[in-house]
């Protein structure tokens, strides 16, 4: 199970303004809004954020506005690569078309690890700066992508761009094939064929041409050089939700969209009641026969829309408890280096288009244990009887990018109102894009203690204080919350939650993948899976993989006359090879996985390390070699890897992966070449996510309360104790002859009253929902900073 919901808990004692052994006495049943009142004596409390300052600069961040901008000029000087540019407007008239070459993306290329650890120790400089650009060649009969690296930045004799391929494992080479390059001016060619099947579309549902809406299929299938896709017929939302997901209408059109000439693409199929017509006229044919049987379709209404829908709550116009600070943050930021520490944890923050936020160099008293931890990759794969659900896989780094898609967060919502945000940024073709608030940091009190014990005549208690990073990423019809929460005991816990709009099928012959949740309407089976790189670093990069698996045995003892005696051992033992670190946590979790370090054994003589394991519910893909993922899918098979780290395998998949899933970019399963997992750096690789059968309970929106996933790391043997013991936030009650006696231990009690402010919060505080705009090329107007 997770965390408690936040938002609903009663944090007793810091709703009123406490004085030191003056708890506010029980109150008559008039007088509800007393605290605020009846300690107008109290200052509000005045909320300060202590800053601080990075060791070092932060070379993970991003690109700053002079290398973006140098990076940029670099490539549309470079006569060879031909690129059309945007003229800093991605949607503007005159931006390139698909017969153009052009800038996909562009963003900061991570540093090699192995050049970051001399200058992270003082030992070295800051490792050379470069941009990684995925380009876009159209001016060709056959487009591709290509990835390129451009540096040293800033601008310099040295710097060149050459085709970045030491990521990729593919066969075939940095240049990838794109079929579906034309695909932004098919929209013509859709609108005729829904104009020329106007008579058919009245009959099935009464509606016009302009009253239905087309989803294609992702990925576009090729076979034989042919390029097919699928189009869906969707209702048209009546409101402004995008509830289009939602109201599948059961007719899918096939369209052969071979070759660049798209005069030449054609529609030749058209499913109906899964019977395939392979022409407009036999369709027609059929549809207009006596007795032809019509399905129907869904109607958008309040059951799919997100206004309040419902019988009054009792009680529910109060306000509920709410989260509050009393007073100043516990937690220190450098804002420009995106550095935070708080308790004994350090670590930086990055963030890109693809990947959204991930955190660097994580350190725990000082010592690192994490050099890189972020999502590698949300894929979600779907199945279905018809051809747009059973063709369905989505890789969301690549649509929109999991950081491009980020979102800025509703303040006393989306976190509390106390929250210390932080602005993300992204580039998106040549324009640099700043998103207010895309990260929150906060403190907060889950609602139980993490420690308490009561023995005779005492009791001894500590409160559970979390800190938090979140950011949440709109993926379309979805939206994922990430959190990263950093623990007293020092543990990190990495949870995924989903809610938005479900990906839904029309109800006719799709009993076997979903249940009947509403009018025709199917609630479509699909894996979400999330991927997770975890670089470990334990007192030192050479670490090794232990299990401690617990068995059943039967064992005799010579002081019990050598009887059997069925009972159970702890069998040690280590993952010494990549082959067999392809782990899936098994039915009654009997393993115990842990990255240590076998030449720092402590006092005891045992490998200190962290442990790993689901804290809330995890899965990797069901369907086994994915007729339309492929290889691509890869890194989703088991819950969790090792591999040897290598500069060379730094992304565990790509965004890419799609464009060939036969040979995509980067085939994870070649990781997995027999390496020595013995003291050498290893990288754990894990996968969240949910099985997702949606039920009626799924409408209008999924929930993230139960649409949650999450990850737990935590010291294993890698302290003297707990860690926790530390905290100044424990009371001990002894009682002593009738009398009970409070033993604190320097917490400062909270003496000021809560402003309304806090308790009312603005949840537009700096909310944006469109985005900064910075051009290029860079003028020096802006400063030169990252976002
Ligand atoms: C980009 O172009 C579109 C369409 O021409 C226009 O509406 C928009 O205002 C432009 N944005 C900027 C930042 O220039
Ligand atoms: C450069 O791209 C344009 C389209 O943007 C194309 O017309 C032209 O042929 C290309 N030039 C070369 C040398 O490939
Ligand atoms: C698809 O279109 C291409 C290009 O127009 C054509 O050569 C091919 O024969 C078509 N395929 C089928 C199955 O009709
Ligand atoms: C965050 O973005 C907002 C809006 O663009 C801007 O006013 C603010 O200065 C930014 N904050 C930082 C720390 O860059
Ligand atoms: C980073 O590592 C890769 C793979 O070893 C290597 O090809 C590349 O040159 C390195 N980059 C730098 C800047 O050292
Ligand atoms: C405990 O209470 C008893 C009776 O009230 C009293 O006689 C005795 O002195 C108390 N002892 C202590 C240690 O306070
Ligand atoms: C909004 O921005 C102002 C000015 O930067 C800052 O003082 C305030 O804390 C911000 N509030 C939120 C909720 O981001
Ligand atoms: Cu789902």
């Amino acid at each position: 199970m997770g965390r408690f919901f936040l938002a609903s808990l009663p944090l007793l004692g810091s709703l009123v303004s406490g004085l030191p052994g003056s708890y506010a006495p029980f109150q008559p049943v008039s007088s509800p809004r007393l605290p605020l009142q009846r300690r107008a004596d109290n200052e509000i409390c005045a909320i300060t954020q202590p800053t601080t300052q990075a060791p070092h600069k932060n070379v993970w961040a991003g690109l700053t506005n002079r290398e973006l901008s140098d990076a940029i000029t670099f490539l549309f000087k470079d006569k060879e690569l031909n690129l059309t540019e945007d003229g800093g407007n991605t949607t503007c008239a005159n931006s390139p078309q698909s017969w153009d070459n052009r800038l996909l993306a562009i963003d900061l290329l991570q540093p090699n690890k192995t050049s970051v650890l001399p200058f992270v120790a003082g030992s070295g400089p800051a490792p050379p700066v470069y941009a990684r650009a995925n380009l876009l060649f159209g001016a060709t009969e056959e487009p591709y992508m290509e990835e390129f690296v451009v540096g040293p930045l800033p601008l310099s004799d040295s710097t060149a761009a050459h085709p970045l391929s030491f990521f990729s494992n593919r066969q075939k080479g940095s240049k990838i094939r794109v079929h579906d390059a034309d695909f932004a001016t098919d929209g013509d060619l859709s609108k005729a064929f829904l104009a020329e099947a106007a008579d058919i579309l009245k009959i099935l549902w009464n509606v016009a041409p302009d009253g239905v809406q087309l989803v294609s299929s992702s990925p576009v299938q090729v076979e034989n050089g042919q390029v097919t896709t699928w189009y869906g017929v969707e209702g048209k939302p009546k409101k402004m939700y995008d509830t289009g997901t939602l109201l599948p209408l059961g007719l899918y059109i096939r369209a052969n969209i071979t070759g660049r000439d798209t005069s030449k693409w054609a529609v030749d199929g058209w499913l109906y009641n899964d019977i395939l017509y392979s022409s407009l006229d036999e369709f027609r044919k059929a549809v207009t026969a006596p007795g032809f049987k019509t399905l129907g379709g869904g109607v958008d209404g309040p059951w799919s829309q997100l206004e309040r829908n419902g019988d009054d709550l009792p009680f529910d116009d109060l306000q509920p408890p709410t989260l509050v600070q009393p007073g100043a943050k516990r937690f220190s930021v450098d804002v420009e280096n995106k550095f935070v520490s708080w308790m004994d944890f350090t670590f930086f923050v990055s963030d890109s288009r693809d990947l959204g936020v991930r955190l660097f160099d994580i350190r725990y008293k000082g010592k690192r244990i994490l050099y890189e931890l972020g999502m590698e990759e949300a894929m979600a794969h779907y199945a279905g009887q018809d051809p747009i659900q059973s063709g369905a896989v989505f890789l969301d780094t690549y649509f929109g990018g999991f950081g491009g898609q980020m979102v800025s967060l509703v303040n006393g919502y989306d976190c509390p109102a106390y929250s210390t945000y932080l602005n993300t940024t992204y580039v998106d073709g040549t324009t640099r894009k700043v998103r207010p608030n895309g990260i929150c940091l906060f403190e907060s009190d889950p609602g139980y203690p993490i420690q308490r014990h009561s023995g005779t005549g005492y009791t001894s208690i500590t409160k559970n204080v979390v800190f938090t990073l979140r950011t949440v990423t709109t993926a379309g019809n979805y939206d994922y919350m990430t959190s990263y929460d950093f623990h007293l005991d020092g543990a990190v816990t990495i949870h995924v939650r989903a809610s938005g709009f479900i990906q839904s099928a029309f109800y006719a012959n799709n009993e076997e993948y979903g249940f009947k949740i509403h009018d025709d309407l199917s609630g479509s089976m699909h894996d979400h899976v999330i991927t997770f790189k975890a670089d470990f670093d334990i007192m030192g990069e050479k670490n090794s993989l232990q299990k401690v698996e617990f068995v059943p045995t039967t064992e005799t003892y010579h002081w019990n006359g050598n009887k059997p005696r069925n009972t159970m051992k702890a069998k040690k033992s280590f993952i010494t090879n990549e082959d067999d670190a392809k782990i899936n946590f098994e039915t009654n979790s009997p393993s115990i996985y842990a990255v240590v370090n076998k030449d720092e054994l402590n006092k005891f003589g045992e490998a200190p390390g962290y442990r790993i394991h689901p804290a809330a519910g995890v899965i990797h893909l069901t369907v086994k070699d994915s007729s339309v993922g492929g290889k691509a899918l890869n890194v989703a098979n088991h819950h969790l890897y090792a591999t040897k780290f290598k500069d060379t395998e730094v992304r565990g998949s790509s965004p890419y992966n799609l464009l060939d899933v036969e040979d995509p970019l980067v085939d994870f399963a070649k990781f997995q070449d027999s390496e020595s997992l013995e003291q050498e750096d290893l990288v754990l690789w894990f996968n969240l996510g949910m099985h997702h059968i949606p039920h009626t309970g799924d409408l209008p929106n999924t929930v993230f309360s139960t649409a949650h996933t999450a990850m737990l790391i935590e010291p294993f043997n890698y302290l003297a104790g707990s860690p926790h013991r530390a905290t100044k936030q424990m009371v001990q009650l002894t009682s002593k002859n009738g009398t009970t006696a409070i033993t604190r231990y320097g917490a400062t009690p909270a003496n000021c009253a809560v402003s309304s402010s806090q308790l009312n919060p603005k949840p537009d505080e700096n909310w944006s929902s469109t985005i900064a705009i910075r051009k290029n090329p860079y003028d020096g107007s802006q400063p030169d900073h990252i976002g």
